[in-house]
């Protein structure tokens, strides 16, 4: 099998304000205590998994902060600090940066550029970028001028009518891509076997592969045996607290 690994994973935990994130339903209520239980599962799959976890203190004055992904891209020995569109989000890479300079070569993303980690799917040499509401063509120009020299390839994939880019397309390994079409152009993908989830499953399209393991929501039975039948090996987490804040698995981590 081939595919992502890593050896470090930065989380962030669950900040007592959680519930004031952006989200798309502010009526539906958040369970903070099992949002918190829901994070402690995932940091073990992550351990289980063969990563070392690095965790970040949440801090209450960025409700959206355990969403640790949309703040760096990390792409081999280079981790580019997001410039994030979001004005109530901005502050939450400062955590971000200290650690991440313990590990890597830093770079800023430079103004007026924009753009969240959820944007970014990397696979093998190629870094895929969501052009969203969150990360505008700037950004892009700036991340390819930091890794071209690397040998990295970057395609900018424009979306409709999705947060980000990961929300609906992620890398499994093996050459697999599992998607929701309709928001970008799946052609883009097209070098990639595809695993499309059934209608009603598009969440589940956010899995995070690593070392080997795929971790994806509970509650998919459909794409979970799509998954299964490619003969990857699965871990299923219980994910309802952070859907709730529009997120899922792979905004939960930055694997290093
Ligand atoms: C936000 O809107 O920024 C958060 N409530 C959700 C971020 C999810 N992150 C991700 O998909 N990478």
């Amino acid at each position: 099998m081939s595919g992502p690994t890593g050896r470090r994973a930065i989380v962030r935990g669950v900040p007592s304000t959680y519930e004031q994130c952006i989200r798309t339903n502010k009526d539906v209520p958040i369970d903070i205590d099992l949002a918190r239980r829901q994070h402690a599962a995932y940091c073990n799959a992550l351990r289980d998994a063969g990563l070392r976890l690095v965790s970040i203190e949440p801090d209450d004055r960025y409700p959206d902060c355990c969403f640790v992904e949309d703040t760096a891209i990390v792409v081999g020995e280079r981790a580019i600090i997001s410039r994030m569109a979001s004005e109530s989000r901005k502050g939450e890479i400062e955590g971000v940066r200290e650690i991440l300079r313990l590990f890597k070569l830093v770079h800023d993303v430079r103004p007026p550029g924009t753009i969240d980690g959820g944007d970014v799917q990397v696979i093998d040499n190629k870094i895929f970028i969501g052009v969203s509401e969150r990360t505008s063509t700037e950004a892009i120009i700036h991340v390819e001028e930091l890794v071209s020299d690397a040998g990295y390839e970057v395609v900018p994939v424009e979306l409709s009518g999705i947060l980000h880019l990961k929300s609906a397309v992620t890398y499994l390994g093996n050459g697999c891509v599992v998607m929701y079409s309709g928001h970008f152009d799946k052609r883009l993908f097209a070098e990639y076997k595809q695993i499309h989830v059934p209608k009603g499953d598009e969440y589940a399209a956010n899995c995070l592969a690593v070392n080997g393991k795929v971790l994806m929501s509970k509650g998919f039975p459909g794409t979970r045996n799509l998954i299964k039948g490619e003969g990857f090996d699965l871990m299923e987490l219980e994910t309802t607290e952070f859907r709730k804040g529009d997120g899922s698995l792979t905004c939960l981590s930055i694997i290093l």
